[in-house]
């Protein structure tokens, strides 16, 4: 994938899981790639800006969106928890980030959003961007309100974004529901360079998997990224019914696309 749409790319949340992932294979889609988180980040290698920033801080997020073409925005509060920290992160975190890239003509955002955002269905449906949200918990809730923010962006503006309805990114499924959320690395990254080569945008939402022979969720309405993964998390799914117990059937997180999130948080 050598295909550079864009010079300067931001990349945010880059000290996290997904961030350092992305760090390294982010290179091959821009000249320079800048990234942020308020984390410590390290040094910049060649080809790399680093700044720290909180997302919290108007003026800071000012300074990491100025002078770039597009942003791929991972930072934030990655899981289910109290409500200040999650307003600070994800709410007005995405707002300062889209009132930045409204100020300095940023044209596109890659949003990190979460399968949280419609945790409530039901593992036995198929849902596409057309069903309704159903956050299962404050996290998923913060991330609708990310999709919500940048539609009027959209619409209002022109930027365009594409929200990832991320499932579950990691090295490889950690247990049964995992067989259908599962998003290898690789295919993160061919997603995340579909939504921003792709000619035309506009406002997608994408559920972010890999080709998983169980699914929940049917990307159909966004073809038009031209996003196909290559990787299935079919190849781990006898070694994980053979280690881990019969779910019980009555459990709501058994019972919800969310899992776990459908009963977990601070009320
Ligand atoms: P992570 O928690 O490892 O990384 C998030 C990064 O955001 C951290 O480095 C953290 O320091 C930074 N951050 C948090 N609050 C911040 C603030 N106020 N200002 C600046 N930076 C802040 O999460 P991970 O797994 O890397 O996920 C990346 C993104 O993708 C997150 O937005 C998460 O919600 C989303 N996502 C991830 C999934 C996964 O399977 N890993 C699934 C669905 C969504
Ligand atoms: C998420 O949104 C979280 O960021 C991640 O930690 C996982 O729990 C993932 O969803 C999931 O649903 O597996």
């Amino acid at each position: 994938m050598t295909i550079k749409l864009h010079q300067k790319l931001l990349l945010t949340g880059a000290a996290g899981g997904l961030g350092k992932v992305l760090r390294q294979r982010l290179k091959e889609n821009c000249d320079l790639l800048r990234l942020s988180d308020v984390q410590e980040l390290g040094s910049a290698a060649d080809r790399e800006e680093v700044m720290l920033a909180d997302l919290g801080d108007a003026a800071a997020v000012d300074g990491i969106v100025r002078g770039v073409d597009a942003i791929v925005h991972l930072g934030g509060y990655s899981v289910e928890g109290p409500f200040e920290p999650i307003l600070q992160a994800n709410i007005i975190g995405a707002f300062n980030l889209y009132e930045a890239a409204r100020r300095h003509g940023v044209k596109r955002v890659v949003f990190a959003s979460s399968n949280h955002v419609t945790g409530f269905y039901r593992q036995g449906e198929t849902i596409d961007a057309s069903h309704p949200p159903r956050p299962d918990g404050i996290y998923g809730l913060s991330k609708a309100f990310g999709e919500d923010l940048s539609r009027l962006y959209f619409d209002r503006y022109g930027i365009e974004t594409a929200c990832l309805r991320i499932g579950s990114s990691y090295p490889e499924p950690k247990d049964r529901r995992m067989l259908a959320t599962w998003l290898s690395y690789g295919d993160l990254h061919r997603l995340v360079t579909a939504c921003l080569t792709t000619p035309v945008l506009g406002h997608t939402i994408i559920f972010g998997m890999s080709d998983n022979a169980v699914t929940w969720w049917d990307n159909r309405l966004a073809r038009h990224v031209g996003y196909r993964p290559q990787d299935s998390s079919d190849a781990f799914r006898d070694a994980m019914y053979a280690s881990t117990p019969e779910p019980d059937l009555q459990d709501p997180a058994v019972q919800h696309q969310g899992g776990i999130f459908v009963r977990t948080g601070p009320f």
